[in-house]
């Protein structure tokens, strides 16, 4: 890529429906936030944007699912990621919403001008409506069987099980998500983008301008989408949720959600420049040749990014091209697929809650194994052997060792290096620095973020190995300045190493440099130099960087991650659970069903999920013991009137004597909750 003047990097729109798992770090937003840092390191001109995803039918549906409206489901899903990566620390320039006004604005602005250069096709055509919910049904409203290859659970715009992309039109036996009837067929008007008509110049500009520096991974998907030849697309959808479509008559109709959330990009840059004036502008990012949009995917978005964006782009006329779409491929977990629906995944809010201060060691393990050109497998253990053998042995050992030796031998103050006396290894230190310095750049400018990470931490190895070799502990006392040169060079191959890290550990680069004691941060162009501090600078005492993760905390992980699965397996089979042979009444009748109110509730010794409750049942007071401790806190329940089964054996439960079960429901996930009266009744009234 020739040197631009700036660049403008995004990162997916990931969809307000849920968190942030490790999938969508490897894939997007880890590579785009080092790239960035890369950049910023340079004294490049940059802006990373990014922002929520919220329309759509993830949307609709996830909120459908929730029973809570679109806003609602999407105002809980935006502020749940923004704060999970303002937390891991990805460096957004700004995280904006496709939600707000600025967007809505922008969207049908960016509509109404392909509409008036007549780019877009107008066709009324049959789709499927769901006559009970009169609704028509779009892309994952409608399931079906994939004419390609069987599967029964199809959506209508894609089989998740063979890829391939589909109308619902295509789908044999059609049934409507919502209401799981089988659709009518009614006629409907929207607007599309002829795709075929930009083929020709999609080929030239992907297969021929841009084979040698996009990823063969991407070349390879848009080539095979160009060879199967492009078909018109609709760019609206009957919906009632999502940016309006701007024009008379389009009532109940909204751009499609691949059509408005990447011209979020572009509400995101203007949002940033409407709050920072003093910065520039907008447009210098948007329609100025002299900068490089660089547009960080997972796979499954190669298409949108690659052939339809740059088309409605292309059409409109005013903007830039991506320079480069480097997308990467798929993480899997523990050599399983990861999906949120099947519980298979590890959320980033919640490896934050478990591993606060290790946010440096998730980059690490991401970036070791980043699913660059194929897909990958992260696991638990790796990532412990990776924290324990390469950062806490190769790095953290490096810098403690050469700390503790400066306190030890000259009490934190830098000794004297003799600049006119390196040996040949030290010398060959330098030029292995200036190459690898070379290479990561070399590296990152073909996104190969994986191999540019290990590159910086040969240097550290290197480092390990000078040490090692040269013994300075053995010299103290019959050569003091040679001890002292030594290390002096070591401190100074740290404060290269951690430069050339910053990017990949920024947490960690900047321990490093503070512990160094060393007032500036370092750019990018310092490294090679080692006299970056001064002899007689006093540097502080060493922290730990990384400290060891021990099996147990490895074994949490793992119990975690099956336990969900094991939760959100009842999910699809709650509903499904067999229905229980038929009873009489008379068997009905032989429980003693009655409300009564908790008095007290303690927690069981020894028993996580165990409460010792006394129950107020009227005419006397009962002792339960309860397995509800996972989903109340005694001191949220006292007072609450609850129903018990009276009749129930009684049952020594851990040595307490349970008279008696409180009725609970639970629901798909597996939490418990109370069955009670919709208003108090007195204690001990009949339930039937
Ligand atoms: N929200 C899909 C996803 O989250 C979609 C990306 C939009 S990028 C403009 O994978
Ligand atoms: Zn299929």
């Amino acid at each position: 890529m020739k040197d631009k003047k700036r660049y403008l990097i995004t990162a997916a729109l990931p969809y307000a429906n849920g968190g942030i798992h490790l999938g969508h770090l490897a894939g997007a937003y880890l590579p785009a936030d080092i790239y960035a840092r890369f950049l910023r390191l340079q004294d490049k001109e940059v802006l990373f944007v990014c922002g929520s995803d919220e329309h759509g039918v993830p949307i609709t549906l996830g909120a459908r699912k929730e029973h809570i409206s679109p806003k609602q489901f999407v105002d809980k899903y935006h502020l749940l990621m923004k704060q999970s990566f303002e937390r891991f620390g990805i460096s957004f320039d700004i995280y904006s919403r496709t939600s707000n006004e600025i967007h809505h604005q922008t969207a049908q602005e960016f509509f109404l001008k392909l509409y008036n250069h007549h780019v877009f096709t107008e066709e009324v055509s049959k789709q499927y409506y769901d006559e009970k919910e009169a609704i028509f049904l779009a892309d994952r409203y409608i399931t079906g069987t994939c004419p390609n290859c069987n599967f029964e659970k199809a959506y209508g715009d894609q089989c998740e099980k063979c890829g391939t992309s589909l109308n619902p039109l295509d789908l044999k036996h059609p049934i409507s998500v919502i209401s799981g009837q089988t659709p009518i067929l009614k006629e409907t008007k929207h607007w599309y983008l002829p795709l075929h008509l930009f083929e020709e110049w999609l080929k030239e500009w992907i297969l021929q301008e841009h084979k040698n520096d996009w990823k063969p991974n991407v070349i390879g998907q848009c080539k095979s989408w160009l060879d199967n030849g492009l078909q018109a697309r609709a760019m609206t959808r009957d919906l009632d949720w999502g940016v309006k479509v701007p024009l008379p008559d389009s009532e109940g109709k909204v751009l499609y959600v691949w059509f408005d959330a990447p011209i979020g990009y572009i509400s995101a840059t203007k949002e940033y420049f409407q709050a920072n004036p003093d910065k520039g502008n907008w447009e210098s990012y948007w329609k100025d040749n002299d900068t490089a949009l660089i547009q960080f995917i997972g796979k499954d978005n190669i298409v949108f990014h690659c052939i339809i964006f740059p088309t409605l782009l292309k059409a409109h006329g005013d903007y830039i091209l991506p320079e480069n779409v480097p997308a990467n491929e798929f993480l899997n977990l523990e050599g399983d697929k990861l999906s949120t629906s099947r519980g298979w995944a590890v959320w980033l809010h919640e490896y934050l809650d478990d591993m606060p201060d290790r946010q440096d060691v998730l980059r690490y393990v991401l970036t070791s194994t980043a699913p660059e050109s194929k897909d990958n497998d992260f696991t638990w253990k790796d990532f412990q052997a990776r924290n324990n053998n390469e950062l806490a042995s190769i790095l953290g050992n490096l810098v403690n060792r050469a700390f503790v030796l400066t306190h030890k031998y000259f009490q934190g103050s830098v000794p004297p290096c003799n600049q006119d006396k390196l040996t040949e290894a030290e010398q060959e230190l330098i030029q292995h620095t200036l190459a690898i310095k070379k290479s990561i750049e070399d590296s990152m400018a073909r996104f190969r973020i994986r191999e540019s990470l290990n590159e910086a931490m040969t240097l550290v190895r290197l480092g390990n190995k000078y040490l090692t070799d040269t013994e300075p502990w053995k010299k103290m006392n019959t050569d003091p300045e040679t001890t002292g040169h030594i290390l002096n060079f070591t401190l100074q191959l740290i404060a290269n190493s951690s430069i050339l890290l910053e990017p990949f550990l920024p947490d960690t680069s900047a321990r490093i440099q503070k512990m160094l004691n060393l007032p500036d941060s370092f750019r990018w162009s310092d490294v090679g130099n080692y006299n970056l501090i001064k002899q007689g600078q006093q540097i502080n005492q060493p922290e730990i960087l990384f400290t060891k993760i021990e099996d147990d905390e490895i074994q949490k992980q793992l119990d975690k991650l099956h336990q969900r699965k094991q939760q959100m397996t009842p999910e699809t089979s709650s509903t499904e659970k067999p229905d229980k042979a038929a009873i009489n009444y008379e068997d009905f009748v032989k429980l003693d069903l009655r409300t009564g109110t908790i008095e007290t509730a303690v927690k069981v010794k020894n028993a996580d999920k165990l409460l010792q409750l006394q129950v107020n049942m009227g005419n006397e007071s009962r002792t339960i013991v309860s397995g509800i401790a996972t989903y109340y806190a005694p001191e949220q329940i006292i007072g609450q009137q609850v129903c018990v089964v009276c009749n129930l054996a009684p049952r020594k439960i851990k040595g307490i004597e349970s008279k008696g079960m409180i009725l609970m429901a639970e629901d798909s996930n597996g939490t418990l909750r109370f069955i009670q009266p919709s208003e108090t009744v007195s204690n001990g009234s009949v339930v039937s």
